[in-house]
């Protein structure tokens, strides 16, 4: 929060409180977390809660003290053989700072390494009362979560807006034990079966000889696998779509992927499928957008998840389910439930929401939380099962396993983030990082020693009891017939597109096999895409230079899904972030008035302005500036208003003076008269390119013209009543982004 402002909720400063200038040297407790922020609750190791505060483990007392609680008098200077002698070995404080120090990292995940945070509370509904006997979808039941958004491909520290899948893992500390949904923001995979998930991350990530390119999808090795195991058609083209490159993770919905099986209270049946719904729309940046982001703000993502929260302006998605009746084939109108590639369209089997997921606190501690929860696919709770997805069957086997080496050792259930909220009395016993202390002498059954205890519950007591599903047939390595087609729901998503979209998606592929060097890779793909639509194909064959393979089989004929298109609804803008360009000669009343409206709306906004610190005039309170023109840019902006037509400031880039500038003009350090600062003149340009809505009054004038945004362009507002702009600015952001200023020109072959 600001601080000549507390008013406006720009979040994001670093401390609870304001730091003083000199170093401060009165001793003291440590400071509080800030008011955004959150902890595991306090269970011990074996899910009993200990009534202590959230914040009891971290760190106490005023003084610096070893790991072992001394205090100490220096921590500056190793212990020498006088000032300029060799350091001691005796030196226990340095051996233990710097051994620890040494041992800080722990392997990254192998995928998904790139992510963050938050906590929250799910309420149910009560909806799926009558599919699953789960106590957490009773209705009314509130429970504590923490989520995981992550990219799949890139290392810890590489750029959250790449184009590439997003992770959206769920751990709910239900009363009956933690459930896991460890889901993407994609409903369907590469892979139908487990055992190629080697093989796709091998190819996806960078190349094993130099290690490039980080976090991306365009290359080689990742095209030559997809063009030959062609089951990943169906998820390279949601990547390629603008769903692989979410505008934040507030705005992206979620898929369980899987079909699982419920199990209602009578004992009845269901296949079911579950979906996340943001309750702000989904929306996706644009590709230029994005790339710029990764340099501008690698953070981006988190960044805006972590504001957002700090601001008040809380993250929700509806939880829906998609249910289907458990057949004896497990498929619903010809679509194999088993085969992870394929999606039921919502128009077939409607989403039925169950419950609200709303994210109201950030971590306290990333590697504490962020780094070190451990999701599962087989964290489930009575009344959910799995089912027999061939991939789904190998992760259970995958995600216990990886936590042996990224968290050292079996006891990571312990660790405070991943600790039940329900008791737990396991009979498993010692081994590495071991916190619990157990009592008894009989972790064994049967026994008599423990009085016969832990003892087994049943169904009725809420045991997980597995359902007795029929198994039959040959020991085989081969996947179900149905599995074969490859094609059919590729073609379904891209006729299921807006014209818009489709173009997004025919220069993503364009790009992606554009950075690409071998020529039987692009042209292999080529010819996948053949197989899915005509347009498609042609348009990026055009792109690359290469002719237009025909078609291997014929193309298939499938009714269009309006649901997975992300264009034609209105959204809620609550948490969008507008920015208000503004500076001395602009009418500082309006501005303010402007920023009320805008917080009232439950938005963000973020004045810009040639410098740092505060604008003053008028008879109000100086307005706080958020953004120098310096920091400023117009990606992390969903709207841009402006109020003058700033000239350049002091700081801004000498650029080459403008053809026919008089050499007056060019020596002038404004710049050439009624110039606008060349940040501006970017900021505006940017905003206009990628579609976002533009509201300008006083002088804006003069800057929309050097930025060459029509001034009766769509999605332009130009007015004298800043009010009445940002009102018109804000009905053109429920839409997202003005989708008129796009103008697709497929190739028709
Ligand atoms: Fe994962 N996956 N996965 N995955 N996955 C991991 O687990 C794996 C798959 C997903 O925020 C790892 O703890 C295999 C599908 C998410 O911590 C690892 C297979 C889906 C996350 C692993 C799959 C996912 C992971 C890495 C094929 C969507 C991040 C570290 C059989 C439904 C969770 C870890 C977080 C993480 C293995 C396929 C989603 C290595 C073997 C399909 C969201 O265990």
């Amino acid at each position: 929060m600001s601080d000549s402002n507390p008013d406006i909720p720009v979040p994001g400063a670093p401390s609870a409180e304001a730091p003083a200038l000199p170093e401060p040297t009165e001793a003291r407790e440590p400071l509080p977390p800030k008011p955004d922020q959150a902890a595991p609750v306090a269970v011990s190791p074996t899910g009993t809660p200990t009534g202590a505060p959230v914040t009891a483990r971290t760190q106490s007392g005023a003084y610096l003290t070893t790991a072992q609680g001394l205090r100490l008098a220096d921590t500056d200077h190793s212990l020498k053989a006088g000032r300029r002698g060799p350091t001691l070995l005796q030196d226990h404080h340095l051996r233990e700072k710097i051994m620890h120090f040494d041992h800080e990292r722990i392997p990254e995940r192998v995928v998904h390494a790139r992510g963050a945070g938050a906590h929250g509370v799910f309420r149910s509904y009560g909806t799926a009362a009558a599919v699953t006997r789960a106590g957490f979808l009773a209705e009314q039941v509130e429970t504590p979560v923490f989520v995981r958004f992550s990219n799949v491909v890139g290392s810890r520290g590489s750029a959250d807006a790449v184009r590439d899948t997003r992770g959206f893992a769920t751990k709910f500390y239900t009363d009956e034990g933690v459930f896991d949904l460890v889901g993407n923001n994609i409903p369907v995979f590469f892979i139908q079966d487990g055992i190629k998930f080697p093989d796709i991350v091998h190819a996806a990530k960078p190349h094993p000889d130099r290690e490039i390119p980080q976090a991306q999808s365009a290359h080689d090795t990742f095209w030559d696998f997809v063009s030959l195991h062609t089951e990943a058609q169906a998820h390279t083209i949601w990547q390629m779509s603008d769903r692989g490159i979410p505008r934040s993770w507030r705005t992206m919905e979620g898929f369980g992927v899987h079909t699982f099986r419920f199990t209602n209270a009578d004992g009845e049946t269901s296949l079911v499928k579950f979906h996340w719904k943001p309750a702000y729309g989904v929306h996706s940046l644009v590709w230029e957008e994005a790339q710029i982001l990764n340099g501008i703000d690698p953070d981006f993502h988190r960044r805006d998840l972590a504001d957002a929260i700090e601001a008040g302006a809380f993250p929700e998605w509806e939880l829906g389910i998609q249910v289907l009746p458990d057949s004896a084939d497990q498929e619903f109108e010809g679509i194999d439930l088993l085969d992870p590639s394929k999606l039921v369209p919502e128009e077939m089997a409607p989403v039925q929401p169950i419950g609200l997921l709303t994210l109201n606190a950030n971590p306290t501690n990333y590697f504490a939380e962020t780094e070190q929860v451990a999701f599962h696919p087989g964290h489930l709770v009575p009344g959910i099962d799995v089912t027999d997805d061939p991939l789904l069957q190998a992760r259970l086997f995958s995600y216990l396993d990886t936590q042996l080496t990224r968290l050292g050792g079996p006891n990571f259930a312990q660790i405070p983030i991943n600790c039940p909220h329900a008791p737990v009395n396991d009979m498993l016993r010692d081994g590495m990082h071991q916190t619990a202390d157990h009592a008894g002498v009989a972790p064994y059954r049967p026994n008599s020693l423990d009085g016969g205890g832990p003892f087994v519950a049943d169904a009725g007591a809420r045991a997980f009891v597995e359902v007795a599903y029929p198994v039959a047939g040959k020991k085989v390595r081969q996947s179900p017939a149905s599995f074969a087609d490859h094609y059919s729901q590729v073609r379904q998503f891209w006729l299921s597109l807006t014209p818009v979209e489709q173009e997004h998606t025919v220069r993503a592929y364009t790009f992606e096999l554009g950075k690409c060097y071998e020529q039987a890779v692009k042209e292999r793909q080529l010819q996948c895409l053949a197989n899915v639509d005509p347009v498609l194909c042609a348009s990026v064959a055009r792109g690359l230079g290469l002719a237009v393979p025909e078609p291997t089989q014929e193309l298939a004929d499938v009714r269009p899904s309006p649901a997975l298109s992300q264009l034609g609804q209105e959204w809620p803008t609550t948490g969008r972030v507008i920015g208000i360009v503004a500076d001395e000669t602009s009418d500082l009343d309006a501005v303010r008035t402007v920023l009320a409206a805008i917080q009232a709306g439950g938005m963000v906004p973020l004045v810009i302005a040639p410098h740092g610190g505060v604008l003053d005039g008028g008879p109000g309170e100086p307005v706080t500036v958020q953004r120098s023109f310096l920091t400023a840019r117009s990606v992390e902006l969903d709207a841009v208003l402006i109020s003058s037509s700033p000239a350049p400031a002091a700081d801004a880039a000498a650029d080459a003076p403008p053809s026919g500038t008089s050499a007056d003009e060019a020596a002038d350090p404004a710049g050439p008269a009624g110039a606008v600062d060349p940040r501006v003149t970017l900021l505006l340009t940017e905003a206009f390119r990628h579609a976002k809505a533009i509201g300008g009054w006083g002088s804006a004038a003069a800057a929309l013209d050097a930025a060459h945004c029509g001034r009766s362009a769509p999605g332009v507002v130009l007015g004298d009543d800043a009010a009445a702009v940002l009102s018109a600015v804000v009905d053109l952001l429920a839409w997202h982004r003005v989708w008129e200023r796009f103008s697709p020109r497929l190739a028709a072959r």
